[in-house]
């Protein structure tokens, strides 16, 4: 029987993921449109905790302010009437052909500043609906020309726009975090910020570093061949995975967005079991949302939209009972420490010893045998094996 979800999970979907017509670059919607009340009802019927949506999916543009708030207060009041929550909101910067050289980095100034104002307006519905987190997604921040876009400019440009909205967050008390989303191309040919790393390294350089984090997506790493895990590792050890987008690829094609885990499966084990068990000392390394940002299959009616819905939560809840019998498995704990997995915990320097020290230990280097260090081996190879059986059920 497979393990049913509850809000205590904390799995969020998108509003665009559940309520994607599936209009694609070949072919027209093969769905009805989706209401964002229907979608709260359906979710938290399905035992998800949250929703989160772009300005535009919630509020068709182009409405009068009445029709808005009309739309405002009915998804309230299904947010009441289910409990369910928005943790996280993001802005539309890239349908409307006013994006199509970027939002915050479009060469057009007065782009930029349209661009700012549509976030803030969201930010105050975001604030409003209690979300504590804002994703920035630039898809089309970026360029198919490499002598058009003055990438070092752009960059000045991002950072105004992050550092601006930072301050307008502090100043009106929302007490929003952000969170960048990275993703190497598509829609634009190669996007700004394409990595982890590129955006970790960004995020430093901004004024409010401190509460800009990332969003980082499974299909968008692996879009550029990237080890997802390694990512959202390298994030938790900056203290800056804020959020997490989880999905599937099959390797680096077009973003494919399919249901977590239904590409690298066994990638998607290690994400569940860092997420879950990899604290130091063990328990959740994570405790944000687990939102999905997936894309239900073109080919399918709303009953198969729920069953996607349905078969990620069901995904990260069978990966995450798998995880915890791997981590609970005497014969997987004595094949850690064979591995000598923890052995890197431990600081390569003693105590307090200096440089000037390891120079004068001899066995470090002078008399160091190096005869055993090239001839043992490390025992991973077994490790994997366990962690297949376990994955598959054979444990
Ligand atoms: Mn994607």
């Amino acid at each position: 029987m497979a393990p049913q979800p509850t809000k205590e999970d904390k799995f969020s979907f998108g509003l665009w993921t559940v309520g994607w017509q599936a209009r694609d670059m070949f072919g027209d919607a093969t769905r009805p449109y989706l209401t964002g009340v229907e979608a709260v009802h359906k979710l938290s019927e399905l035992g998800a905790y949250g929703l989160t949506f772009h300005d535009d999916d919630l509020i068709p543009p182009g409405g009068s302010s009445s029709a808005r708030q009309k739309i405002i207060d009915e998804f309230t009041t299904a947010l009441k009437e289910t409990g369910m929550v928005v943790p996280m909101v993001t802005t539309n910067l890239f349908y409307d052909p006013v994006f199509k050289d970027g939002g915050f980095t479009s060469n057009d100034r007065s782009v930029r500043r349209y661009a700012m104002r549509k976030v803030m307006r969201n930010m105050d519905l975001a604030a409003e609906l209690g979300a504590q987190i804002y994703v920035f997604w630039g898809g089309r921040e970026g360029s198919e020309v490499d002598f058009a876009k003055d990438v070092r400019a752009a960059l000045d440009r991002y950072r105004e726009a992050l550092d601006t909205l930072a301050q307008y967050s502090i100043d009106r008390g929302y007490g929003l975090r952000f969170a960048i989303e990275p993703k190497p191309n598509e829609p634009r040919g190669d996007i700004l910020l394409p990595s982890i790393g590129h955006a970790l390294a960004f995020i430093n350089e901004l004024e409010h570093s401190d509460m800009v984090g990332i969003n980082p997506e499974v299909g968008h790493e692996h879009m550029a061949s990237l080890n997802y895990t390694h990512g959202i590792a390298q994030a938790l050890w900056a203290g800056k995975l804020f959020h997490i987008d989880l999905n599937g690829q099959k390797g680096p094609r077009f973003d494919q967005d399919l249901v977590f885990g239904h590409g690298d499966l066994l990638q998607a084990f290690s994400t569940v079991d860092l997420l879950e068990n990899g604290a130091p000392g063990g328990g959740p390394a994570y405790d944000g949302p687990r939102h999905f940002d997936y894309k239900p299959p073109r080919t399918e009616d709303m009953d198969g939209v729920w069953e996607s819905a349905r078969a990620n939560m069901e995904l990260y809840l069978m990966l995450r009972d798998r995880a915890r019998a791997f981590r609970a498995d005497p014969e997987v704990q004595e094949a850690l420490e064979a591995a000598r997995v923890d052995e890197l915990s431990q600081p390569t320097l003693n105590d307090g010893e200096t440089y000037e020290q390891l120079l004068a230990d001899s066995t470090a280097y002078e008399d160091y045998n190096l005869d055993t260090p090239r001839t043992q081996g490390y025992g991973f190879a077994r490790l994997q094996r366990l962690a297949v059986q376990h994955l598959l059920g054979a444990r």
